[in-house]
């Protein structure tokens, strides 16, 4: 396991590729650049600083909305006509591919923030002609304004879709906030062309090509798995049922949920392939501006027809396919099922010798009569052992498919948006679900209580830089991607995170014994954060500066029984750049995952630099073997809050070389004259001598007359990380 927000153990042969891959200016180099008006930090979101999606959610008329979601799911509209006279399992899948592209590995993609809307994703193969869904939701956005967001409207939308066909449904969570330009932080991958241009199938056994990590798709352009096979090939079953095994889970999905979700979500609709995929015009990206953001355009004859091709499959999976119920697996395993060709020229499974009651309606005109079909994917719910166990079960007990899928369905559209304190609106459930972390609701702290156990730290015989780092280790956890992780709940003091070899085990497991011994009735994870503010207090203090670190106490700690360890499994930091940390060296510059990992935490340039420079001068960096403790922490005064890391790091009298057998990732700094070692480094501190952007800002603070704001700036920083999951505050 493993990902890139966590670094990237899968690497080629020594191969170094770009942190974000191929960019949208690399697919589309003709594209309108708007990149030029957001440079200064001017924000693209209209709403404004000040606009809080929480009020104008709670201010939704939320039944009226509903209301009017179930009247537009038969609404048949001429320029885009419902199949069977219902857009329920149009919009179920705009909803799945809306939240598919979620990947445990780095928590990136998912349904939290209307990405679909944008380059890349408006724009894949296989999100094709979804572009038409979101623009028959249009009427109804624009109706309810900014009290329904993009992101929260596709997901409620999949959920009335499902309800109003008799499906069943576990719940909804509002709060998912729009966002106005692409995401330029998710490395989708690094190939040059997409799926239907023929681009490889990224696990080939055979050739040793396993899915990197964070990547969740198997290839450039699709949500999960190839319908028709991996790589196209239908005859390869096991190597079907293998991409399942491999993509699903990265979606933090079980084999049970895998199948669930699929037969469930099969139980509707119909794939598209009526007209061969060269009649289609480009994708809504590269097309010509009279479309209006459309793209995949047939004739308007054509769709009157149904003529239509998306995928390039064509045919429904049962025979009522807007309606719930079991005859997906009743199909599946009551019939053999033969290859086939749809008009397009993609491979599908149809039944050999239907009975007449088992045939499809015409999706527009319902006194014909059509096969279904079974994509290759469908059929490696029958074929491979694993998944036929559990598509037996789901076919002789509907209650338990019907469980299986609503939770599972709940899971995919909700796995992103992290703890529970997060969701809004009257449709919230009740019960609490491992995946969402659910931590205990803490306890406020007295600032007597405070003080008091501050004081006792100072006093343990603890170390700035032990302290500092057992605080970093528990809040630095956190990613903004998924808004999983954080200090609340301490999570860190469960075996499986503390001993994360970032985390230097021993010494944390040292530090975390101590502090639960003298914490009183403050919770641990509380405790923890506290802890590091004093240390960061008493090293400003030693370096001259009365600073108070402010904490705000109210956090709980997480029972073994609330923790879900397997699925913390992928937040295992491969690199930690603020703590100097190299696990292996990634398929990316070493310097790229600091970048990352800043992203994650969600900060500024200059947060990032100013936690770095402050961090090594405490001493807070992890132990490596070789150098003991030292490596980076450019100062003879470890452990007070200086800003030496930059002075020294700038200084011209220092002269850097690359260690030998290193592979280029460690630098030892020797006096420019007397050739005497000075420090040692890695690429991590070097950038910031070495990048111009960095280093304008290193120099900053390496300034006369900043040595303060250097301080302050550190402290707001520090805090902002320790705080960065408290949602139960706001
Ligand atoms: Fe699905 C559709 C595939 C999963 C839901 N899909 C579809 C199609 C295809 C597919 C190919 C067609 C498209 C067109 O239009 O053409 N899927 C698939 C695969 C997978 C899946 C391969 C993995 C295994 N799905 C899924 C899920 C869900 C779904 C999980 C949910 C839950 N789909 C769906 C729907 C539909 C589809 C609902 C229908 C749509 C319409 O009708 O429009």
């Amino acid at each position: 396991t493993g990902s890139m927000g966590g670094g990237c153990p899968v690497h080629g042969d020594g191969g170094v590729r770009a942190l974000l891959g191929r960019t949208n200016k690399d697919w589309w180099p003709d594209a309108l650049d708007l990149h030029i008006l957001t440079q200064g930090g001017r924000s693209p979101d209209p709403m404004g600083e000040d606009f809080d999606y929480c009020e104008a959610f709670n201010a939704l008329d939320y039944d009226a909305l509903k209301k009017d979601l179930h009247a537009l799911m038969t609404d048949s509209q001429d320029w885009w006509p419902a199949d069977y006279g219902h857009y329920g399992p149009f919009f179920i899948r705009m909803a799945w591919h809306a939240a598919g592209t979620y990947r445990t590995g780095d928590g990136r993609g998912g349904a939290s923030s209307g990405q679909q809307r944008f380059a890349p994703l408006n724009s894949w193969p296989d999100n094709g002609n979804l572009d038409k869904a979101r623009r028959l939701l249009w009427p109804i956005k624009q109706k309810y304004g900014k009290h329904i967001s993009w992101a929260d409207l596709f997901i409620l939308t999949g959920n009335v879709a499902i309800e109003s066909m008799g499906g069943p449904v576990f719940g909804f969570g509002g709060g998912r906030k729009d966002v106005y330009e692409p995401e330029q932080d998710v490395y989708w991958g690094s190939e040059e062309e997409w799926v239907d241009e023929g681009v490889e199938t990224r696990i080939i056994p055979d050739e040793g090509k396993a899915l990197e990590n964070p990547l969740a798709a198997i290839q450039m352009g699709l949500i999960y798995v190839n319908p028709e096979g991996p790589g196209g090939n239908p005859h390869d079953a096991e190597g079907m049922a293998r991409d399942m095994k491999e993509t699903f889970p990265r979606m933090a999905m079980n084999d049970e949920e895998t199948v669930a979700l699929t037969a469930g979500g099969h139980a509707f609709g119909k794939c598209h392939g009526a007209v061969p995929p060269d009649q289609l015009s480009g994708s809504p990206e590269s097309e010509a501006l009279q479309h209006m953001g459309f793209g995949w355009a047939t004739d308007a004859e054509q769709i009157e027809k149904g003529h239509i091709t998306t995928s390039g499959l064509e045919g429904a999976w049962t025979p009522n396919p807007t309606q719930w119920g079991g005859d997906y697996f009743r199909l599946l395993f009551k019939y053999e099922y033969e290859l086939v060709e749809s008009p397009a020229g993609a491979k599908q499974w149809q039944p050999i010798d239907p009975d007449p009651e088992d045939m499809a309606p015409d999706a527009r005109d319902p006194s014909k009569k059509v096969p279904t079909m079974m994509t290759t994917a469908d059929m490696a719910l029958k074929l491979d052992p694993d998944y036929r166990k559990i598509s037996e079960r789901f076919r002789d007990d509907q209650a338990a498919l019907d469980d299986a899928f609503a939770r599972a369905w709940f899971k995919l559209t909700h796995r992103d948006m992290g703890p529970k304190a997060r969701y809004l609106g009257p449709d919230v459930p009740a019960e609490d679900l491992i995946w969402q972390d659910p931590v205990p609701a803490g306890r406020v702290a007295s600032d007597t209580a405070v003080d008091i156990f501050k004081d006792k730290v100072l006093r343990s015989g603890l170390s700035v830089s032990e302290l500092v780092k057992a605080a970093w280790a528990s809040a630095s956890t956190y990613r903004k991607s998924d808004h999983r992780g954080g200090a609340n709940g301490a999570h860190i003091r469960f075996d499986a995170i503390r001993n994360w070899a970032v985390n230097d085990p021993e010494e944390l497991g040292a530090v975390l014994a101590r502090l639960d011994e003298l914490r009183d009735d403050i919770s641990m994870a509380d405790a923890i954060v506290i802890a590091g503010s004093a240390a960061v207090e008493k090293a400003a203090k030693d370096a001259g500066f009365d600073i108070a670190v402010p904490v705000t106490t109210g956090r709980g700690d997480a029972s073994e029984d609330q923790f879900d360890a397997e699925s913390w499994e992928p937040m295992e930091p491969f690199a930690d750049g603020f703590r100097n940390y190299l696990k292996t060296k990634a398929s990316v510059k070493t310097e790229d995952l600091l970048i990352d990992r800043a992203s994650l935490l969600g900060l500024s340039i200059p947060e990032m630099t100013v936690l770095v420079g402050g961090m090594r001068a405490l001493g807070a960096v992890s132990k490596h073997a070789k150098h003991g403790n030292a490596i980076g922490v450019l100062t003879d005064r470890p452990g007070k809050l200086t800003n030496d890391f930059f002075v020294n790091l700038l200084d011209m009298g220092t002269k850097w070389e690359v260690v030998d057998d290193s592979g280029d990732e460690e630098f030892l700094g020797k006096d420019r004259k007397s050739g005497e070692e000075k420090w040692h480094a890695t690429r991590t501190d070097l950038v910031f001598g070495s990048n111009s952007q960095l280093r304008a800002v290193a120099e900053v603070y390496a300034e006369n007359g900043h040595e303060e704001k250097f301080v302050r700036d550190f402290v707001a920083a520090w805090t902002k990380v320790m705080d960065a999951d408290r949602f139960d505050l706001s």
